[in-house]
């Protein structure tokens, strides 16, 4: 009797021990999760040296001081502005620093968490869906040269949300394209950012690149907006709508449930913005790339979990300056 009263203690100690482990197991995994969110987050991923903070001279007409004058890095940058398919049901679509500031508390003085500025409330869902207008597709170009002679061209695409296939969705993306030109000015090859491989990302011989004219073309997966030369490019788990192409590997766009964002075209012929941003210590004359290069925040909400908190600016991402020339993107 004593024997079977034992036992039965013992059994009745065991259970609340299994669940107090189960629990404590939960709460370090969330722990975890949290902390590898907030380290990821917490601090940009400046990836340069103070090296190339030093300042250059700025001369006339160079009004960012990277030692390309204005005018070529404008003429540069509007040649090779790229041809984007974006599938027409992506449930983010792309919207301009201007639209986005119009619509939320995203401002240099948000929030403080943790040492980090946060807008001051969540995104909502009206805005996380981004712009229909393709007036409000602005790209964000930069150019500098690098540290071979050659000539870096980038364009930043701005979405206000991303939507990922399982987890990992966010306020504000910001992904992009480069276009790497020789010291001769020729274009060398088209480089496109996907997740992680994003400075500066795959890199497409340009002979191999499908163009309309100087223009390259590619294609932005649907929620997510990493980039890809085809859709058939893509990994499994991604979505990217692609069109039927012709024998040069141009798309074929009538009936193909797409929006093409061609920046630098005409507004009033269905074209979008394009903005030179200059370098990080000198932004170009324009509020919206003041902005852009100013604005040391998060661009949305920080949920500290991996993958779902919102980014930092492109200025503050390693991948802005690839290959930089000392001094030239700062
Ligand atoms: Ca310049
Ligand atoms: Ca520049």
């Amino acid at each position: 009797m004593a024997r079977a009263r034992r036992d039965h203690g013992l059994h009745l100690q065991v259970l609340p021990h299994r669940a107090e482990a189960t629990l404590a197991l939960v709460l370090v995994v969330v722990a975890l999760l949290w902390a590898l969110g907030l380290g990821e987050r917490l601090q940009p991923d400046l990836g340069f040296s103070a090296a190339t903070h030093r300042s250059s001279v700025v001369r006339p007409g160079d009004t960012d001081g990277d030692g390309l004058a204005d005018a070529e890095e404008d003429a540069l940058l509007r040649r090779y502005a790229p041809r984007a398919l974006l599938s027409a049901d992506d449930p983010a679509y792309p919207a301009s620093i201007r639209w986005v500031r119009e619509r939320t508390a995203l401002a240099p003085t948000g929030r403080d968490f943790l040492g980090v500025v946060i807008p001051a409330r969540a995104f909502p869902a009206s805005v996380r869906r981004g712009s229909r207008d393709p007036r409000d597709w602005t790209v964000y170009g930069h150019a500098y040269p690098r540290s071979d002679g050659g000539v870096e061209l980038q364009y930043w695409f701005y979405y206000a949300f991303n939507k990922a296939a399982f987890v990992f969705d966010h306020e504000s993306d910001w992904e992009h394209v480069s276009v790497e030109l020789d010291a001769r000015r020729r274009p060398i090859d088209f480089a496109l950012a996907a997740h992680h491989d994003n400075s500066p990302g795959r890199r497409v011989p340009w002979a191999q690149v499908p163009k309309e004219g100087d223009h390259p073309w590619f294609c932005i997966a649907s929620g997510t907006h990493a980039a890809y030369l085809f859709g058939r490019d893509a990994p499994f788990w991604e979505k990217v709508v692609d069109c039927p192409r012709r024998a040069d590997g141009t798309p074929i766009l009538a009936g193909c449930p797409v929006r093409v964002i061609r920046s630098g075209e005409p507004l009033s012929e269905g074209g979008s913005p394009l903005v030179n941003v200059g370098e990080r210590g000198r932004p170009r004359a324009d509020g919206e790339a003041a902005f852009f290069r100013s604005y040391q925040g998060l661009w949305g909400s920080a949920v500290p979990f991996v993958g779902t908190a919102a980014p930092y600016g492109p200025p503050f991402q390693r991948s802005f300056c690839v290959d930089a020339k000392a001094g030239s993107c700062w």
